[in-house]
């Protein structure tokens, strides 16, 4: 279903014209209010936008990375008085300071809209009983969605993330439709309702709208058997605003982009040039209306594509693929470059194992190795030495083969390893202690 029906279907003409009217914009409001941009745009030469004359001239724009918004911590590229902010989100950041996002009321009223957007499109109506248990707190996840939800008339109940226990009783008690989280909490719950000892017909659960994190295909129909769901996949970030940038449809072929408020690009990480339709790189996003904090030429760092091709449920606005995972998580390990979500989609395919594991990294005499601990689901294995050792081979085996990569596979007990309410950390990296 949609929301904004105008908006999410107006033809590629309209709407190429619709960002390059808000680019120039954009471009001079940053000139005229951000100290950092003014600065880059009279270097660069386009100065107050006046000299953009087509979409591709976001080219001469410099791009913004995570270090400027560190070097301009916390309000350096706020564009208007704090009296006009209304409210104020940040990243968990692991290390250093956090990311901050300001918002006017007029950005709130955006953001809500297009988080309302790929609600809808992952099947939200106003007779949905939602459940958000994605943490309460700076995390743009779960205000974002709890107005999006709101803005479409659903339920919204803010469960906030932990406490297993009564997140299930409230989904069962309150008869909650769709759940919110990231994959990692969702697959958690799944396990913890498995076990609670009430069958699943106690649970009215229909829809999953989930995000923040990587959720391979695998992962998404492991979700999907477990909770008796539907799942849509939904990408965001701190500094674009949140939630609400891009989003799954029915046909899920790609998460539709909020084109009128964000303008992507695809880039050459490495080279920094611009790439094709359809060719893989590192996605870079313009803020086209945000007031309170703009964005121009935003490296995400996360490693997808964009497709332009009409969707079958009508809407236009192109299509970003599932990310392959951030350029700073890939492992280069003895040379050969991995994913860690490249890694999911091989374990989450062989039988006795759970798709819940940890990449341990370590360097020894300077050579890398890399060790995959993975959960067995039957703990009776470990008694068995010579099914263990077979299981051990295979995935060794599988690993080698599609990754080209010797690796160390560790199986360990069943409920060993770390379980995650937010988003999943899978990686221990030893190289640098
Ligand atoms: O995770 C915003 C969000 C909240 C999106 C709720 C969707 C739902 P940050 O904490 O700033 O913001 O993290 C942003 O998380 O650059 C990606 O690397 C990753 N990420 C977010 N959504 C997805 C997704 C929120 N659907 C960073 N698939 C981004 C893959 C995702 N990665």
């Amino acid at each position: 279903m949609l929301f904004q029906k105008d908006i999410e279907t107006m033809s590629r003409k309209d709407l190429d014209a619709l960002q390059l009217e808000r680019l120039k914009r954009v471009v001079n409001y940053c000139y005229n209010n951000v100290e950092l941009y003014h600065k880059r745009l009279d270097e660069c030469g386009v100065k107050d936008g006046s000299r953009i004359k087509q979409l591709s001239d976001i080219e001469y724009i410099p791009y913004t990375t995570k270090d400027d918004f560190r070097d301009n911590y916390p309000f350096g590229l706020m564009a208007v008085d704090m009296k006009d902010i209304v409210r104020i989100h940040a990243s968990s950041g692991t290390t250093g300071k956090p990311t901050v996002g300001v918002y006017t009321k007029e950005d709130l009223n955006t953001w809500s809209d297009c988080v309302a957007r790929v609600a809808m499109a992952g099947g939200v109506t106003a007779d949905d009983i939602i459940q958000i248990s994605f943490g309460y707190g700076l995390f743009t996840g779960a205000l974002g969605l709890h107005y999006g939800m709101e803005k479409i008339g659903a339920t919204v109940i803010p469960a906030s993330s932990g406490n297993t226990e009564k997140q299930l009783m409230m989904l069962r008690d309150y008869g909650v439709t769709g759940l919110v989280a990231t994959p990692s909490y969702a697959v958690y719950l799944s396990e913890a309702a498995k076990e609670s000892g009430y069958p699943m017909s106690d649970y009215k659960l229909k829809l999953g709208i989930l995000g923040s994190e990587p959720c391979t295909i695998a992962m998404r129909t492991q979700i999907e058997q477990n909770l008796n769901i539907r799942v849509s996949d939904n990408y965001g970030m701190t500094e674009l605003g949140g939630p609400g940038v891009s989003g799954d449809c029915e046909a899920r072929d790609g998460m539709h982009f909020a084109e009128d408020h964000f303008l992507p690009e695809i880039i050459d990480t490495d080279t920094g040039k611009r790439l094709g339709e359809n060719e893989v790189g590192e996605l870079v996003v313009t803020t086209l209306t945000r007031k309170g904090m703009p964005v121009l030429r935003y490296r995400t760092k996360d490693i997808t594509k964009l497709n332009y091709a009409p969707c079958s449920c009508g809407r236009t606005h192109c299509r970003m693929a599932k990310t392959m995972g951030r350029t700073d998580d890939m492992l280069i390990i003895k040379g050969v470059n991995v994913f860690p979500t490249q890694i999911e989609n091989i374990l989450i395919n062989i039988e006795d194992i759970a798709p819940h594991y940890q990449l341990i990294i370590s360097r020894k005499d300077y050579k890398d190795s890399l060790e995959i601990k993975v959960e067995l689901t039957n703990a009776n294995l470990l008694e068995n030495y010579k099914l263990l050792n077979d299981l051990q081979n295979k995935i060794a085996e599988k690993m080698k083969s599609i990754l080209g990569l010797r690796t160390k596979i560790t199986l360990v007990a069943p409920k060993t390893l770390e379980r995650f309410q937010g988003k999943a950390k899978r990686i221990v990296d030893l190289r640098n202690q």
